[in-house]
């Protein structure tokens, strides 16, 4: 062994022992960000890291409003076999010109923040500065609707999800499936292309379901709507089968095949999820575009009730039974956020947090959290409206300004993205089960568009500054706040 190889081992060795003793120094929360598809999480992550670094002005965020955070920048994250969240090209995309959003992400990923920062207590004193590790963990909240799989074998999984599917509401959209499922015999050979077929035709129907309405359908395997890496993987190359009684199949059949892989799925997917990185969180935010449901109307508003009761479920750690098996979550705070506030003006900010209160208070007032906290509050990460009054038919009335993304239309008009418009966004009614009722529903619409991110300020030094958030500061204090005091 040359010399250099030697030396070069010895400070890789020291490196780890440095990081280690960093580890055992340094404490670390875990805050996991989830929500469903196009929920906000990307956005969420980024402007929380953005203002963490660059200092971004957070008057109900404790630590930064009494001046205690000293320097935050990011380290590599501890977890090799999980993709890094890329907050560089968030920040390039949201800084471009003109200005875009992130793109869909989809799967998950992970970022370590380190925080310095002046412990209040001592704060008058001026003793030395404290180090927090915040390893942030982005996933999709469709993979939390996995957990009653758990507590089912095959049998009773296939009996529950086409129960499901021959509801009225679902007729239509699973019939295809469902003529060609009347056609298969269960107890025939097991067929690879007959699975493959079968699977396909289940996350077509899934699919739809969700393009329809905004609405998800209980008991999918979560990654049949959002397979992260596993797309295209035969891990995900079952479905459901019709069995009439309780018949036995015998070994090589259609269906012990199908059984078999849907036990697969749940060893080698949803197991190892929740095991190794859902069970490690401390801290939890849920993001919820509570609008975009309001905006589909009633049906849009059950299903997303629905969804939000079922994910809200792996919070509830207390009479869980499947817990047992996989270590209990130890998450001891929970934020329920309403995200993209920013579309409404701020009268209405509190009706949207009391909206999402009542969306999730059945499942809240069900779940036993073992003493985890929960808040329910409305935000926009990054705000890309301004707030102003404008006359209508000679009456003054508040109004939100942004740039229309382009093809968003009102009534006749439609937007290229260039230019700013007001908007009358209307008032979210007071009384929360008016809204539970869906807004579209109503005679009078409450509509809204999307808009493209805020143009970006350039700060002296480089870089860019944080860009304007709702209500961003209350939803960081509630998850970290008490650990930074
Ligand atoms: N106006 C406004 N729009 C937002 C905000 N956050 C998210 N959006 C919009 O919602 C879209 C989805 O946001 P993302 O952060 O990418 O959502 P996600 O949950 O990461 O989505 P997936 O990665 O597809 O699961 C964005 O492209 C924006 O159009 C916000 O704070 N304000
Ligand atoms: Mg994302």
């Amino acid at each position: 062994m040359a010399i250099s190889d030697f030396t070069q081992g010895a400070s890789d060795a020291a490196a780890s022992l440095r990081d280690y003793a960093a580890d055992l120094v340094t404490p670390t929360i875990r805050l996991g960000v989830t929500g469903l598809a196009r929920s906000g999480k990307t956005v969420f992550i980024t402007a929380l890291v953005h203002n963490l670094i660059a200092g971004g002005r957070l008057p109900f965020f404790d630590a930064a409003a009494e001046g205690r955070l000293l320097r935050a920048y990011l380290e590599p994250q501890p977890d090799d076999d999980v993709p890094r969240f890329e907050f560089e090209k968030h920040i390039a995309d949201l800084t471009a010109d003109p200005p875009r959003w992130p793109e869909s992400t989809r799967r998950i990923s992970q970022l370590r923040i380190a925080l310095e920062y002046r412990t209040a207590k001592f704060w008058k004193r001026q003793l030395g500065r404290t180090r927090l590790h915040i390893d942030i963990i982005d996933y999709p909240g469709e993979w939390l609707l996995d957990l009653p799989l758990m507590d089912l074998d095959y049998a009773q999984w296939s009996r529950a999800a086409l129960h499901e599917s021959r509801k009225t509401e679902r007729k239509a959209i699973s019939k295809t499936w469902h003529q060609a499922l009347a056609a298969v015999d269960p107890a025939g050979p097991g067929d690879e292309a007959l699975a493959e077929r079968l699977a396909t035709l289940v996350k077509t129907y899934l699919r739809e379901t969700r393009a329809d309405q905004y609405s998800l359908s209980t008991l999918p395997p979560g990654r049949f709507l959002m397979p992260g890496d596993l797309e295209g993987s035969p891990a995900l190359t079952f479905a459901p089968l019709d069995a009439k009684g309780e018949d036995e199949f015998a070994r090589g059949s259609l269906w012990a095949m199908m059984a078999r892989r849907y036990e697969a799925y749940k060893t080698h997917v949803v197991r190892p999820f929740f095991h190794n990185h859902f069970s490690r969180l401390d801290r939890q935010i849920v993001l919820i575009d509570v609008l975009a449901a309001l905006n589909g109307g009633s049906a849009a508003v059950a299903d997303l009730e629905r969804a939000m009761t079922e994910i809200l479920e792996c919070y509830r750690t207390g009479a869980n039974t499947i817990w047992s098996s996989m270590l209990w979550p130890r998450i001891d705070r929970i934020v329920l956020a309403a995200t993209k506030a920013d579309h409404l003006h701020q009268d209405s900010h509190d009706r949207l947090e009391a909206i999402l209160a009542r969306l999730t208070g059945r499942a809240l007032a069900r779940a036993k959290y073992s003493g985890a906290e929960v808040k329910v509050l409305a935000l926009a990460a990054i705000r890309a409206t301004q707030e102003g009054s404008a006359k209508r038919n000679g009456e003054t009335l508040p109004c939100i300004i942004g740039y229309p993304l382009p093809g968003e239309t009102i009534g006749r008009r439609r937007f290229d993205g260039n230019e700013p418009f007001a908007i009358f966004p209307g008032d979210l009614p007071a009384d929360p089960d008016l809204a539970m009722k869906g807004l579209v529903d109503e005679p009078d619409d409450v509509r809204f568009i999307r808009f493209r991110p805020p143009d970006p300020i350039k700060l002296p030094g480089g870089g860019f500054a944080p860009f304007p958030n709702i209500r961003l500061d209350r939803a960081m204090q509630a998850l970290l706040g008490d650990r930074l005091t």
